[in-house]
């Protein structure tokens, strides 16, 4: 529960367990999100607070030549235009992975522009419409160079291959030569680009040497990290504040420039700063998803049986910046073949460093190789659910490890059954509705087990109730709720006995809540301490001298609905206040990690928690961990005019033991929604004259909308899986997203004979 101690009832459990880990309870900040009681980082307004606006670059590749500031520096409420020549030291930071930072000063404002819509200056006024006024008044001059606007530029040549992404194994290339069914196709998915309903921003505030910074972050302590080192001031003087996200899907996961530029502008004038990106700045002040494009070779026995698959893949990455969408993430792992080989090249053009986003690799991946099993399955005649389960992975056949757990046979039967699969025929344009051509498409998709350590603090205060505390975050996935209710079934009390605090990194730390990960191990860490501390009371009520448990012959207790009693009923029944006043405890507080013991130095920690250095991969061990989804997609196609409409889907997902089915389910269908808005419409259009975003804004950058929805119905086939997680559960919140686009372009194709192979599917391209 979050700032509030409404008893409200969260909704019913599911499966009859009363309020335990597993029941669908509504999420825990959701009344204070309704009532508008859950303040955001730019509501955030302390005294005296100063408003600072980011001046961008038209052009982009040059050098800036002159910034004349004279008429803002001179407009109205104007406290500082900052640029380059009087920027703020900065040092450089490691990156994500830890790597030590260049030596070299960090620049957030630019002098040498590297894509249009770079930070160049900012200015800093009183108010937000005076900084407005003013940056308009700023005249920049620019020594534009020749850009190259995309990775379809001649000038962009063939891009730099990642080698640590090759993947071989047999003959792949000579097997294909042979292969008695043979196709090679290019797939092709544009720029996609973040767009969370809370845009980007923070409000910055020195005391001294100590900042605080309110943000949304997917990572508190990684962000920490970065701004420590940028500042040149230890880590413990940085507190980030950010108890409510309002969603990231990637894009929040790392400190920006922007937030540079706001920092140095507080420490400059010697006031907090708010700094809030606009829509169509945030197009260009972090990245989204590279435009990729793979060449998929294919070969098959008659029957569809793969012996082959060659993969060949390229994305954008930035002239400066170093981004790898890796392409080959699901094609080297879904299908059995005995030969496969897969490369990778990163093409540098002049965008801002693309970033994550949702499911990045997995899902252009699965855009890939699931379109191509489906031009496989019509090749030879089968239908495209037998072709899948026909060159069923039967273990990792990349790592050549078991998997831990893949219930994606059973994801298949069940979407198959309540999809009515059966009553597809197989031609193409053969199911028609009048004027509107249906179409029946399926695509399995996949996500790995992320594994770092969490660390949590577990409070059972005075009066019965618990704190369960970290700096790790819920950006609307629900952390809030399953913690508390990790908490409360360790602990025997009802989950609205539970308080969470998230999102503070003066809070024990967290690794990032990316790679769908967060979930798992912070259940972990949170049982972990939960059952320490239960340990603890129940140590205390066996041997207390003022305990009610003094006299009772027993070696344990048990705690249920909020009361500590014999195991065998044989004393009395106690409720935790009660006890904890007998024994004069304020509280009982356990902080517990879930690092491995040999790695519990100061370092490892720091190192675990603000970089992925630790972050171990799904196939180290003995299994191979995944989570699996089957989607199954109706669309309707106007036969005259090409419009695309996704009529139903249902999809069976293996995410493990599921937490909370209420908040997985809506997790799955956001994911769904998203693959929706990329199957048919998202893309962001270069200006190749000026290699600039030209649709930045929510007008003209289309996400899915409530209208283009469908009925979505998610089932869960996941089985408890304990290798993957402490508490059986798999990945969760990108799973859902992968799989659908390609499940979309499949019924595309079934309703209309024509394929489809470059995301989005827009009525011109079926014309
Ligand atoms: N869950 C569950 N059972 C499991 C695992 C998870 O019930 N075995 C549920 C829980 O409610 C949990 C949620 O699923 O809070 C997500 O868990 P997890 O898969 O661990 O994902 P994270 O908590 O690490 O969240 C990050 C993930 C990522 S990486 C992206 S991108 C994404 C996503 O979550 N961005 C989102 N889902 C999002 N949802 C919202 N509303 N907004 C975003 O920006
Ligand atoms: Mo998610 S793209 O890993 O934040």
């Amino acid at each position: 529960m979050t700032g509030t101690d409404t008893k409200t009832k969260h909704g019913d459990a599911s499966d009859g367990s009363s309020n335990s880990l597993g029941a669908r309870l509504s999420r825990f900040d959701g009344p204070d999100k309704i009532r508008g009681a859950a303040r955001y980082a730019l509501e955030n307004h302390p005294a005296n607070l100063a408003h600072a606006v980011i001046v961008q670059s038209t052009i982009a590749a040059g050098t800036v030549r002159a910034i004349d500031v004279a008429a803002a520096q001179v407009a109205p409420g104007v406290l500082l235009v900052l640029t380059p020549d009087n920027a703020l030291h900065l040092d450089s930071a490691s990156n994500w992975l830890g790597a030590p930072p260049p030596d070299a000063p960090y620049l957030p404002l630019a002098r040498t522009v590297t894509f249009n819509g770079q930070h160049v200056a900012a200015v800093v006024a009183e108010t937000l419409e005076q900084a407005i006024e003013a940056a308009s008044l700023i005249r920049i001059t620019y020594d534009a160079t020749d850009a190259i606007p995309d990775f379809d530029d001649p000038r962009a040549g063939e891009g730099q291959p990642m080698d640590p992404m090759k993947i071989d194994w047999g003959d792949a290339e000579t097997a294909f030569a042979a292969a008695p069914v043979r196709i090679e196709e290019t797939y092709r998915t544009p720029r996609e680009y973040n767009v969370p309903l809370e845009p980007h921003g923070l409000v910055a505030q020195w005391d001294g040497d100590a900042l605080t910074i309110w943000e949304p972050s997917q990572w508190i302590d990684g962000m920490a990290r970065t701004y420590a080192e940028w500042f040149a001031i230890p880590f413990d003087k940085v507190r980030i504040v950010s108890p409510y996200v309002g969603g990231g899907f990637g894009s929040k996961a790392l400190a920006c420039a922007h937030g540079a530029i706001a920092i140095m502008a507080a420490k400059m004038v010697g006031r907090p700063v708010k700094l809030a990106v606009t829509r169509p700045q945030s197009f260009t002040a972090f990245g989204g998803r590279p435009a990729t494009r793979q060449t998929i070779a294919l070969g098959a026995t008659r029957e569809g049986k793969l012996l082959s698959i060659v993969h060949r893949g390229d994305n954008e990455t930035s002239v400066d910046g170093f981004a790898v969408e890796p392409l080959g993430a699901v094609t080297a792992l879904m299908y059995a073949t005995a030969n496969l080989s897969s490369r990778q090249n990163i093409v540098p053009v002049n965008t801002v460093l693309p970033g994550p986003l949702r499911a990045p690799g997995e899902n252009p991946s699965a855009f890939g190789i699931e379109s191509a099993i489906d031009e496989l399955a019509y090749a030879v005649g089968a239908d495209p659910l037998a072709i899948r389960l026909l060159n069923y992975a039967e273990e990792d056949p990349h790592a050549r490890k078991p998997w831990s757990t893949r219930q994606l046979r059973e994801a298949f039967a069940v979407g198959a059954e309540r999809f009515g699969w059966s009553r597809r025929t197989p031609a193409p344009r053969s199911m028609r509705e009048g004027n509107q051509l249906i179409g029946w498409g399926v695509a399995a998709g996949t996500y790995p087990v992320r594994r770092t350590a969490g660390e949590a603090l577990v409070r059972i205060l005075a009066d019965g109730t618990v704190e369960v505390a970290s700096s790790s975050i819920d950006m609307g996935t629900g952390t809030y709720t399953i913690l508390a209710q990790t908490a409360a079934d360790a602990l025997g009390v009802a989950p609205d006995r539970v308080r969470v605090k998230l999102g503070d990194s003066s809070l024990p730390r967290a690794p990032v809540a990316g790679g769908s990960q967060l979930a798992n191990l912070m259940t972990g860490a949170v049982h972990k301490a939960a059952l320490a501390a239960r340990d603890e009371l129940i140590g205390l009520a066996i041997n207390h001298p003022s305990s009610p448990f003094r006299d009772v012959q027993a070696n344990t207790l048990v705690i249920a609905d909020g009361r500590i009693a014999a195991p065998r009923g044989n004393g009395p029944a106690v409720p935790i206040a009660e006890l904890m006043r007998k024994i004069g405890r304020e509280q009982i507080e356990v902080l517990r990690d879930t690092l491995p013991e040999a790695s519990r130095s100061d370092e490892d920690r720091y190192k675990n928690f603000t970089t992925v250095a630790t972050m171990r991969s799904p196939t180290d061990g003995d299994y191979s961990l995944h989570s699996w989804c089957a989607h199954f997609v109706e669309v309707r196609v106007d036969a005259d005019f090409g419009t695309v409409r996704v009529s139903r889907v249902v999809s069976g997902i293996d995410s493990g033991r599921v937490y909370n089915p209420k908040l997985a389910e809506s997790q799955w269908q956001g994911g769904i929604i998203m693959g929706i808005g990329q199957a048919l419409l998202e893309e962001g259009i270069v200006d190749r004259r000026h290699a600039r975003v030209v649709n930045n804004n929510l007008a003209d950058y289309l996400i899915a909308t409530n209208a283009d929805i469908p009925d979505i119905e998610v089932i869960s086939v996941g089985i408890p899986d304990p290798h993957a997680s402490a508490l059986g559960g798999k990945a969760v919140g990108e799973l859902g997203i992968v799989g659908v686009a390609p499940a979309i372009a499949n019924a595309v194709y079934h309703a209309t004979g024509r394929r489809i192979r470059e995301l989005p599917i827009t009525l011109d391209k079926l014309m």
